[in-house]
């Protein structure tokens, strides 16, 4: 399995080239520009041509995502800790190892496109827009948690974020809907639906697919390959792997998934098939989660250590970009640093304020609230049996529905 995985990451490790460029903006945003330059390794395509590899953005743009992936690594690192505490209770699967696609689709895109995604959400969730203290006061079943404490790990949503989705693949018959309702609507706006190797092979999936081609949806189907569906691999349960071809008919893109870079990119360029009227499109970003499937599992039964080691060590998203700052003089290590400690001392706070905040009370009317739209609710909603019936109007029981 190792020598596999060292196959695979050898080519992943290689470096982007990054330079400040100079002569294409004003004289403060001109020292501001750097031009990209990604491996050649970084892309495969599937009946289209890849992007280019040669791209321009800022320095602003490459510190934000390095902020922002160090951001949710600590909120999860956060997680794992008030997890052992029994501060978090319930099902709770964390990211670390896979930031880059929760951060790179985001600085890609704008807030009126639309993101669904798996229970593995709080990356996601944060990226959209939602403070740390409300994603873990979720994860806390406090009050003023993003879901009001009703929804934990797997349920959390924010504008423009249709979930944190438990049901595996539910979300992408979802996201081709999304997708349909940008286009309804006359938008210029896409959705990215993203689902894991293991969903994959679910048949919502390939009816989404067909939908999605039949109507022409701006949809970004997002595979994030990290090589396991609970615990097992995906070559154990996908007749094939190449997660980005087998729509089949619609045309797709590999993409490595830790390199940020290379993620910021392919999602910029998806964004932009759709919105050109190509239809959908397949991205098969490829990461790895260096812990368990939640926290429950340690992980380390249907994988080696030396395996999680590696890819630790030698394609971390963040330590990537870290290297790529440092090389190129776009930072330098105290700066760095000290970006590191702001990202621990706000998580350490926010992790303060959203374990000081209120549970939910315990007055009925907190649970027939969300039901349903508001102005769109039935008068009567049925409990667990007839006699459980309740009037919403009056919030009491009644007798029979
Ligand atoms: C329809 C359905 N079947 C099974 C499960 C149990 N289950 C939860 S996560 C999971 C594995 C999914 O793996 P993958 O899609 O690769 O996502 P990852 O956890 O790797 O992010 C399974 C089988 C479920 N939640 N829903
Ligand atoms: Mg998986």
């Amino acid at each position: 399995m190792l020598s596999a995985v060292k196959r695979q990451t050898g080519l992943l490790r290689q470096a982007s080239m990054i330079r400040p460029i100079r002569g294409l903006a004003s004289a403060s945003e001109e020292s501001d520009l750097i031009e990209i330059e990604l491996p050649e390794t970084s892309f495969e395509g599937y009946n289209l041509d890849v992007p280019e590899l040669k791209f321009t953005t800022t320095k602003g743009n490459l510190l934000q995502m390095f902020k922002d992936m160090t951001t949710i690594r600590r909120m999860e690192m956060a997680c794992d800790a008030l997890y052992k505490a029994k501060k978090i209770w319930g099902f709770c699967h964390l990211s670390v190892g896979q930031e880059a696609i929760a951060v790179g689709i985001e600085n890609a895109i704008t807030k009126q496109d639309t993101v669904i995604t798996s229970y593995r959400c709080h990356g996601f969730t944060h990226m959209r827009g939602s403070p740390v203290k409300d994603i873990l006061a979720e994860l806390m079943g406090k009050r003023s948690g993003v879901s009001y404490g009703k929804g934990g790990s797997m349920h959390m949503y924010t504008t423009g974020f249709y979930g944190g989705n438990g049901i595996v693949g539910a979300q992408v018959p979802l996201g081709a809907g999304l997708a349909f309702a940008h286009q309804y609507k006359n938008e210029d706006n896409c959705n990215f639906a993203l689902y894991g190797d293991g969903a994959a092979n679910q048949g919502q999936v390939f009816e989404s697919y067909n939908m999605a081609k039949l109507f022409n949806l701006p949809v970004v189907f997002c595979c994030e390959n990290n090589r396991y569906g609970m615990g097992t691999a995906a070559s154990r349960a996908s007749a094939s792997t190449e997660y980005f071809k087998r729509a089949g008919y619609i045309p797709g893109l590999k993409v490595n998934g830790m390199d940020i870079l290379a993620v910021y990119q392919a999602s910029k360029f998806a964004k932009d098939w759709c919105l050109s009227g190509n239809g959908p499109l397949v991205l098969e970003y490829e990461t790895y989660r260096y812990g368990g499937h939640s926290i429950s599992d340690p992980g380390t039964t249907y994988r080696t250590r030396e395996e999680i080691q590696h890819m630790r060590s030698k394609n971390d998203p963040i330590a990537g970009l870290k290297m790529n700052m440092l090389q190129l003089g776009l930072a330098n290590e105290e700066e760095l640093k000290a970006y590191e400690k702001a990202a621990r001392k706000y998580v350490d706070e926010q992790v303060e304020l959203a374990d000081s905040s209120s549970a939910p009370g315990h007055e009925p009317a907190l649970l027939f609230e969300d039901v349903y739209l508001k102005g769109t609710g039935i008068p009567r909603l049925r409990g667990r049996t007839v006699n459980e019936t309740w009037d919403l109007e009056n919030l009491k029981h009644v007798p029979r529905y």
